[in-house]
């Protein structure tokens, strides 16, 4: 069963409300005078794919790193978990590293994954029952940066979270401390998070990997346009517009807009929305931190900073966050 917010929902009502919410976002963020999109609406079932295929490229190594972190690790990361804990992973997308953190965990009571991408959600749990027959996979659609409510029967269960991918660097600094902050209420008390947190390095290396040689990530990008049109009866010409991928040092994070090669207009929802020549439509920002940088974030938002794991090359970490006592007050006032 798929559930929102701890209710049982039929797939219709599940569409509905995403769909409307696109709807808002969309007319928001383009009306705005430096257009942008929310990159969470990346992951419709076609951005999902997408992904999937980005995860493969040779230029995108974050994937291959994370995994090469979490098999080598997997049983050091795992020897604390409570029996009969709950594994709560926020944007679990094909859950595919989450199968290594598996075989080391099978006394789950539960495992959750969080995704707004329901396709996702369901491939995921379809594969994990046929090869974890055990376990007992409860997915969430929603979005993970609104608090999430778990299932009643889990509320007071031990729980070890996931948030792999360094899905956390499409926030910016302050996002990341709210939504730690909520993550840990979430996983309360004395919850523990294994969190991917991609590692500044060369800028070179980094916009090959947002923008690779075969396309794929321009695809994923434009694939915004394609679902305004199929989604919200949008006009855009594809053709009219192109994908790019800078990294902004000062910042730390890479950038990706969608520019439009043209003067032009393209509607949404029957609005109309103009575009100059270069014109861009932002549409993600993926931060890219130092391992003290990302640990003082993680501090300010209630976490006791643990592990960390690296490759060999230093392009990736993954950190073990852990939740002290409960200090809102101090947390708050920061
Ligand atoms: N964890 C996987 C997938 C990372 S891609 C990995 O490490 O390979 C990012 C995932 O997060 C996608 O599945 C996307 O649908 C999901 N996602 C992005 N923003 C989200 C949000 N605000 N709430 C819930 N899920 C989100
Ligand atoms: C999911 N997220 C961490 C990816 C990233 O690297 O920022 C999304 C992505 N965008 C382009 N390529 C991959």
């Amino acid at each position: 069963m798929i559930i929102t917010n701890n209710k049982a929902l039929r797939l219709p009502d599940v569409m509905t409300g995403e769909a409307s919410d696109f709807e808002a976002a969309v007319i928001k963020g383009l009306s705005r005078p430096r257009k942008s999109l929310p990159c969470r609406f990346f992951y419709d079932a076609r951005g999902s794919e997408l992904f999937e295929d980005i995860t493969k490229l040779p230029e995108y190594y974050p994937t291959r790193t994370e995994i090469a972190i979490l098999e080598a690790h997997a049983a050091e990361m795992t020897k604390t978990v409570f029996e009969r804990a709950v594994l709560v992973e926020f944007g679990s997308g094909s859950s595919r590293k989450t199968e290594i953190l598996l075989k080391n965990l099978r006394d789950l009571a539960s495992y959750v994954p969080i995704d707004v991408s329901q396709s996702a959600l369901c491939d995921a749990k379809r594969r994990l029952v046929e090869r974890f027959p055990a376990l007992i996979v409860r997915p969430i659609v929603g979005d993970f940066a609104r608090p999430v409510t778990l299932p009643e029967d889990l509320i007071e269960a031990p729980k070890l979270g996931f948030f792999p991918g360094s899905t956390i660097g499409n926030f910016s600094p302050a996002a990341t401390g709210r939504l730690l902050g909520t993550m840990r209420d979430m996983l309360s008390p004395e919850g523990r998070l294994i969190i991917g947190v991609d590692l500044k390095k060369d800028a070179r290396a980094l916009v090959r990997a947002y923008d690779d040689a075969e396309g794929v990530t321009a695809a994923f990008n434009l694939n915004l346009l394609a679902r305004i049109n199929r989604e919200l009866e949008g006009s855009f010409d594809l053709d009219g517009f192109r994908h790019e991928a800078i990294y902004d040092p000062r910042e730390g994070r890479i950038e990706m807009h969608i520019v439009s090669l043209k003067r032009q207009t393209a509607s949404a929802r029957g609005r109309g929305f103009r575009f100059e020549p270069g014109e861009t439509i932002h549409t993600e920002n993926s931060y890219k931190y130092s391992i003290g940088q990302f640990q003082n974030i993680a501090r300010a938002a209630g976490w006791a900073p643990g592990r960390v794991w690296l490759d060999d090359g230093n392009l990736f970490s993954v950190h073990e966050l852990i939740a002290g006592q409960l200090n809102t007050s101090s947390r708050h006032d920061v």
